[in-house]
């Protein structure tokens, strides 16, 4: 039996030929060590449908598999986590659709997590609850094991009250957090959202405000080779810019693109690196974001660019840690423009592949890590005029600036997130 149970929708592990391998990720990085020091247990989803899989033991933590089917997959995570609530919970970018069996989907495969949890779990266990797909978790936790402690933590948004009453199963979801001990938010703004809707009486949990972070350990910071190689082969720019995200249109990649080529109409001498991990696809708005941004890829690369030397480079695929860290480093410019986002741990590890004060951040005011990192060149990613204005900053930059983003992400990593929530909900 477990001490301690960590909840999440996917396993730390991915499905490989023949076996599982390690899915890199600032969760895991600060959780395991509290597992294998607590004698802990994570109960998720392996992230393969239909596929039934005994629980075992990886990497010296035990993990014990929630099976979703298809159905399961398209009607609980496709449907109500990422058509109804991730919009909602992202201030309506797109309209959430509402929808009553993707409802009761979601609402039974939060059973089927808390039944997993509540078989695992010891008596008197820490039970850590994370995020929007297990909002329910909570609740039905608390009545079938009352002896637990339940925390919760929600990694995006939390929306005003007035957004949040539109959704038709309002009460349910409440419900469902009320079941914690403790709800921990980005942001303080978040956090009084949430307050503002369940107000102070003795049914509603504490709740408290913990951005995460990132592990400064599992960053790999391109060596001075690998940047200069980088660079050359991009062809030496004046200004190398970089923007990292999942293909998601909160992240504004778009925005930022038609700001990029404003910046090339002025006649800056610039080039920008794109990556964009492939996400949802099978959601329709998901596909129209990629169409809106491989188009304007197109458009600006053939106004601008010339053979062998594009303007923009883009690649829809995920890349290694380590040449994520060499993209990091080569870059003087980091554009992180999204409409609305949890914290954005993309930000911070930009800042901490750049000790030395060199490199600039342009950052929308709308991401969590605005509020810890405002020496960034902060931005209205709604105003392309505002994104264009700190592009044009980042390009004469402040050192002192980043060195005090620096010091602020290496002293809050991921590690003292995890410890300050353990600790309050032990409190
Ligand atoms: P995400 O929306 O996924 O997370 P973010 O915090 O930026 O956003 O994390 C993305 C992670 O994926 C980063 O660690 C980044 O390095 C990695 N990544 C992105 N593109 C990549 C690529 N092409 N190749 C390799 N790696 C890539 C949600 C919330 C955020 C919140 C986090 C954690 O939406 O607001 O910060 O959870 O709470």
């Amino acid at each position: 039996m477990n001490e301690f149970v960590v909840v999440a929708n996917r396993l730390p592990v991915d499905r490989v030929e023949g076996g599982w391998k390690a899915s890199p990720g600032g969760l895991v990085a600060a959780l395991a060590p509290v597992l294998r020091a607590r004698a802990g247990c994570w109960v998720g989803w392996s992230g393969a449908v239909d596929e039934p899989v005994a629980p075992f033991r990886f990497d010296g933590i035990d993990l014990h598999p929630v099976t979703l089917d298809a159905q399961d997959y398209e009607e609980f995570y496709e449907g109500f986590s990422n058509s109804t609530l991730w919009p909602l919970y992202h201030d309506l970018i797109v309209a959430p659709q509402y929808n009553e069996q993707w409802w009761q989907r979601y609402r039974d495969v939060n059973v089927r997590f808390a039944r997993a949890t509540a078989e695992v779990a010891a008596q008197g266990a820490t039970v850590w609850v994370q995020d929007y797909q297990l909002q329910l978790v909570p609740g039905l936790l608390r009545e079938m094991r009352p002896d637990l402690t339940i925390g919760f933590f929600l990694h995006i948004p939390f929306p005003s009250p007035d957004l949040f009453r539109q959704l038709p199963w309002r009460e349910e979801l409440i419900g469902g957090l009320n079941g914690c001990d403790l709800v921990g938010f980005q942001r303080e703004a978040d956090e009084r959202n949430f307050r503002a809707l369940v107000g102070d009486d003795n049914n509603s949990p504490r709740s408290g405000t913990f951005p995460i972070s990132i592990d400064p350990a599992a960053v790999q910071v391109g060596s001075p080779e690998a940047v200069a190689k980088l660079r050359a082969s991009v062809g030496n720019p004046a200004a190398l810019m970089l923007g990292v995200d999942r293909m998601d249109y909160t992240k504004g990649i778009l925005q930022r693109l038609l700001a990029f080529e404003q910046l090339l109409e002025e006649g800056v001498d610039a080039t920008l690196i794109q990556l964009a991990t492939p996400s949802r696809e099978r959601i329709e708005h998901y596909r129209k974001t990629r169409r809106q941004v491989e188009e304007a890829v197109g458009r600006i690369n053939g106004r601008f660019g010339s053979v062998g030397r594009p303007v923009i480079h883009y690649m829809h695929r995920g890349v290694s840690k380590q040449e994520l860290g060499t993209f990091y480093a080569a870059a003087d410019v980091m554009l992180v423009t999204p409409f609305k986002d949890g914290m954005n741990l993309v930000a911070k590890e930009y800042v901490a592949c750049h000790p030395d004060g060199d490199g600039a951040l342009v950052l929308s005011e709308f991401a969590g890590a605005a509020v810890e990192l405002h020496d960034a060149y902060l931005c209205n990613p709604f105003e392309g005029a505002s994104i264009l204005r700190a592009m044009r900053e980042a390009l004469d930059p402040d050192p002192e600036r980043m060195r005090r983003m620096y010091a602020r992400v290496l002293g809050h990593d991921v590690h003292r997130w995890a410890a300050e929530f353990l600790q309050e909900v032990a409190r």
